[in-house]
């Protein structure tokens, strides 16, 4: 057998390994394994290398080339291929598959055994006639080929054979197509198969754009720039590109497109939304199903129709369901006073599917009859004022001032919402007809109001006095607001002569006034507005110092106590000057001559903002406690610098101590750590039993924290929330008791709270409450109660006093406004005062006169001294130390505590003091609006269809219809005796529903 002929046997094992190799970025031109005729190569000379077809299992010929002329010399054999056409390549590669005997193990063999051959190509436009000759120096040459691997020696003696693949790039080839030539020298070579082909990035789809087969650039280093179309329902959004790179890979994908409306991305391609589904703006998102009361019937909606009798504001988004008009408002009542008229009244109970539910006032004035008998009715006079307006309200109520006396007035209100306008149907109006004649009677008195002088804060005002008056005046009334603040607040005072002096005012600001007239039968008209301003705010009258003298004054059932204070002011500019150059301490004398309350015997506060420094202000009331005498044992809660732990204070030679610490966290910046150390200083300056303590602070190093005494029972909001109904009335009223003792102590020393509310009161274990939370950064930032107002400021608007909210007046009388509400606090055991109620609506309801009814078991007695805190007039309202011995009154005779306010059938109350309620047509109405709705089938299946029914209801007959919450008891019961009150109240006055 031939050397060649053993080739054949391992040929053959070879065929089995054999595939294509093609990959998808491959164009193949020529593959020896996948011809199924006659290769018809040649070869030079013809008995030079051995064509040799083998037959595979399915009957397909394997092609393969030998030569083996080791043993003779000079051998120059060769093997040309046919024609092969280039077709699109630029750059062509051939992949041969071979193996190469090594020399080393055919025995005998001689120095002429060759282990390499060589690859040459030559193109033509066309192929060569088959009578051509062959000539070797037509081709180029493009490389000599060696194994990797030829025959090999195993450990085990086996011989085994390798196939090599070498891939060789080939040309540049430009012409139309060329020939490959392989040219052996003497070796023993075995060419299994010839693989030619071509590169190119395939078509694809990426980011909803198809790109197509793409050549790439003969030059390997440049890239093919290709752009892409859009899919069907595609559009671009930016230009999609692909780059194709020189081995066939798509790079850098640049842009995309995205599915138009109606269509979203299914698998690459983008399909029509299914009926029910929309999609009305293009992306690649989903389809949308279609919202609540709307509906799409076809495929790729981009838009679902609302239903019949539904409807699409022109500002709603298509993803909105479509929304109706809403009902008419209901219940509207009208209560009138002196002054003003107040409608209020409850949302329609359809809101038709929106929030952006507004009302309309719309005012007639239905005078008389006319000679048939029928009222004549006339649009009202433009000058009656709407507060806040009359059109666009988004609450539930409105004041009407200055109307005519001795008239019938007929109010429309009507609802609407963003697609009110849509409808053509009717209005849904309700109304309501008052009569005036129990208000402000006969015509205004005072016609022209002078402004006799103006400063920054005050303006005097005069007028005439009429010389025969109906009746004899008693006093004027002077009523005033800022101008631009009308809707928020009003401002009176009183006065027996026809001049005043308004103070309290700020600088260049202008006020409306009006004066009315109180004779013997009542008030008069007001006169007509007239408006001043005050002074502009110069800062050159203060540099010249002025001394002012104020002078408070209470009064009403309370004692009268007049401070007279001295200040020297000094402009912001002057006193940066004089600050620089005053050192602290000389500084802190002056103030504390010019500040201390010579009779009070009490030191005066001193407000560390005052300090050029305030860590001077720390280290002057603030002891510094040495670290490792603090022992943290776990946290108890977060502040809002850092976290409060709880521990000991273990000082050498002394008792370990209770402590609460916080921390101020790390991270912090340089106005955090004097606002945070603010409140020790503050604190450092209080020494009372009813004042939380302060034990030190560590500032000198890490983490600064402040130390104060241990309050076992936390805050007592949730204290009292937890221990509900466990307490005896005197036990609540101790409790107040040591908070009023506290508040007594801050305000003799001049301090203002700001921010005393139950949740900073802390208990201890033997329940003395202490205050707590000092330093007005906490009530700006910290507390979650506090809101912003108009102003900007934030204020815990539930706890604070209108005048504070209205123009930022806090004082002690403000101070003592939140002690009621901490008063209701604590005999509710921790309800939220004015319930779920907005702030806004809190504001309005207190401006109109509401004040919080009596908590369930609450003594009479309690509920006046709260009612008496929150006098509008702050000046009426009493002071600290009067609270406090109003209580140990209380406490000295607890009889005086047993009158509870659930027992009193007509608590009577002066009309001004009466609470006012909002007034209900149903039982369900007005369970609604004390948020008890879930109770209606009970009071229902207890026979209590009616108001007058539950206005006899006791707290037994509360639980029999089973409402079992103590809670809830509570708030039932407290509503009905405002609604007993206000019943009361309707059938005294001849009050129309
Ligand atoms: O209601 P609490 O337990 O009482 O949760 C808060 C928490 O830390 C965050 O302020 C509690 N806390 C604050 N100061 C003290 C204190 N001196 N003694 C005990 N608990 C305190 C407060």
């Amino acid at each position: 057998m031939s050397t060649a002929g053993k080739y054949c046997v391992l040929l053959f094992l070879l065929k089995s390994i054999l595939s294509d190799s093609a990959t998808s970025n491959q164009v193949v031109l020529l593959d020896t394994t996948a011809v199924l005729g006659e290769l018809d190569w040649k070869t030079y000379p013809v008995n030079g290398w051995d064509a040799i077809t083998e037959m595979d299992e399915q009957n397909r010929p394997i092609h393969t080339f030998q030569v083996c002329h080791v043993m003779e010399p000079n051998q120059n054999n060769w093997l040309r291929s046919g024609w092969i056409q280039r077709q699109a390549a630029q750059r062509v590669y051939v992949e041969m598959r071979f193996t190469l005997r090594d020399c080393n193990s055919i025995p005998w063999v001689s120095g002429t055994c060759k282990e390499t051959f060589n690859l040459f190509y030559l193109q033509t436009n066309e192929p060569l006639p088959a009578a051509t000759r062959f000539r070797p120096s037509d081709y180029s040459k493009v490389d000599t080929i060696a194994a990797d691997e030829s025959f090999t020696q195993t450990d085990l003696g086996d011989r085994v054979l390798r196939l090599n693949t070498e891939v060789r790039e080939v040309g540049p080839v430009t012409q139309n197509g060329f020939y490959l030539a392989f040219q052996d020298v003497g070796a023993c070579i075995a060419l299994v198969s010839v693989k030619v082909f071509y590169k190119r990035c395939p078509s694809t789809l990426r980011n909803l754009a198809s790109f197509p087969d793409t050549v790439p650039h003969m030059d390997s280093s440049s890239l093919v720039e290709v752009r892409g179309a859009c899919v069907e329902n595609a559009e671009e959004r930016d230009t999609p590109k692909l780059y194709c790179g020189a081995d066939g890979d798509w790079l850098v994908p640049l842009g995309h497109c995205i599915c138009s409306i109606g269509h979203e991305e299914m698998d690459g391609f983008c399909g029509a939304c299914n009926p029910g589904f929309f999609k009305a703006i293009a992306g690649n998102t989903k389809c949308s199903k279609c919202p609540l009361h709307s509906s799409s019937h076809d495929q790729a909606g981009t838009l679902c129709h609302c239903d019949k009798g539904f409807y699409r504001a022109l500002k709603d988004p298509t993803t909105m369901a479509c929304t109706r008009p809403p009902s008419a408002p209901r219940n509207l009542v009208s209560l009138i006073n002196d002054t003003a008229l107040f409608l209020r009244w409850m949302p329609p109970s359809d809101l038709g599917g929106r929030k952006d539910i507004t009302y309309n006032v719309l005012c007639q004035r239905c005078d008389g009859s006319d000679g048939d008998g029928m009222t004549q009715c006339e649009a009202c006079e433009p000058d009656l004022r709407f507060i806040p307006r009359a059109l666009g309200l988004t609450g539930t109520s409105v004041a009407i001032l200055d109307f005519a006396s001795h008239t019938n007035y007929t109010f429309h209100v009507e609802a609407m919402n963003g697609v009110s306008g849509l409808v053509l149907s009717a209005r849904l109006l309700t109304n309501v007809t008052v009569n005036t004649q129990q208000a402000g009677s006969g015509p205004a008195l005072v016609g022209i109001i002078n402004k006799d002088w103006s400063t920054q804060d005050s303006i005097a005002l005069s007028w005439s006095e009429m010389e025969q008056p109906p009746s004899e005046i008693v006093e004027y009334e002077v009523k005033y607001y800022e101008k631009e603040q009308e809707q928020l607040s009003y401002s009176s005072t009183r006065t027996k002569s026809t001049s005043v002096v308004v103070t309290g005012l700020r600088p260049s600001t202008v006020y409306v006034f009006h004066v009315r007239a109180r004779t013997a039968a009542g008030y008069t008209a007001y006169s007509s507005n007239f408006e001043f301003e005050t002074a502009a705010d110069d800062p050159d009258i203060a540099d010249q110092g002025q001394v002012l003298v104020m002078v408070t004054a209470s009064v009403g059932g309370f004692s009268l106590l007049v401070i007279l204070t001295l200040f020297l002011l000094i402009t912001g500019r002057c006193q940066g000057y004089i600050k620089a150059r005053m050192k602290s301490e000389e500084k802190r004398r002056t103030r504390l001559h010019s500040e201390h309350v010579p009779f009070s015997g009490i030191k005066t506060y001193v407000d560390p903002d005052t300090y050029e420094d305030p860590t001077q202000a720390v280290e002057e009331f603030a002891k510094e406690i040495v670290p490792s005498y603090i022992c943290i044992e776990r946290v108890i809660g977060a502040g809002e610098f850092g976290e409060v732990c709880s521990g000991y204070l273990r000082i050498p030679g002394r008792m370990d101590i209770s402590v609460a610490i916080k921390t101020l966290k790390g991270g912090y910046m340089d106005q955090h750590r004097r606002d945070f150390l603010r409140e020790a200083s503050i604190m450092g300056q209080f020494n009372n039993p009813n004042i939380i303590r302060l034990e030190g602070v560590v500032t000198n190093s890490r983490p600064v924290m402040i130390v104060v005494e241990y309050m076992e029972n936390g805050a007592l909001d949730s204290f009292l929330r937890t221990r509900d109904g466990q307490f005896t009335v005197l036990q609540l009223v101790g409790m107040l008791r040591g908070i009023a003792v506290g508040m007594t102590y801050l305000s003799d020393m001049g301090y203002v709270h700001r921010d005393l509310a139950a949740r900073n009161i802390l208990v201890d274990e033997n329940l003395v409450c202490k205050v707590s939370d000092f330093g007005m950064s906490r009530v700006l930032e910290d507390d979650s109660e506090a809101a912003y107002t108009t102003t900007g400021g934030k204020i815990p608007i539930r706890w604070t006093a209108p005048e504070a909210i209205a123009y930022g007046k806090f004082s002690s009388a403000s101070d003592i406004w939140s002690y009621g509400i901490v008063m209701w606090e604590v005999m509710s055991y921790g309800e939220r005062p004015y319930w779920e109620m907005s702030n806004q609506d809190v504001i309005l309801s207190i401006d109109e006169g509401y004040r919080l009814p009596a908590p369930m078991g609450c003594p009479v007695t309690l509920h006046q001294l709260m009612l008496h805190c929150w006098q509008k007039e702050w000046s009426q309202r009493p002071r600290f130390n009067e609270v406090l011995s109003f209580l140990d009154k209380l406490t000295i005779n607890p009889s005086s505590l047993l009158t509870l306010v659930n027992d009193v059938q007509s608590y009577s109350h002066s009309p001004e003091e009466l609470p006012d309620y909002p007034l209900f047509i149903s039982i369900g109405d007005w369970l609604d609006s004390i948020k008890m709705s879930q109770y209606k089938n009970n009071f229902l299946a207890g026979g209590y269809t009616t108001l007058d029914s539950i206005s006899t209801m006791s707290i037994e007959d509360i639980r029999r219809i089973g409402v079992c919450l103590i809670g809830h008891q509570r708030r039932i019961i407290s509503s009905i005796q405002s609604l007993r009150l206000q019943l009361h109240h309707i059938q005294q006055s001849g009050f129309q529903v």
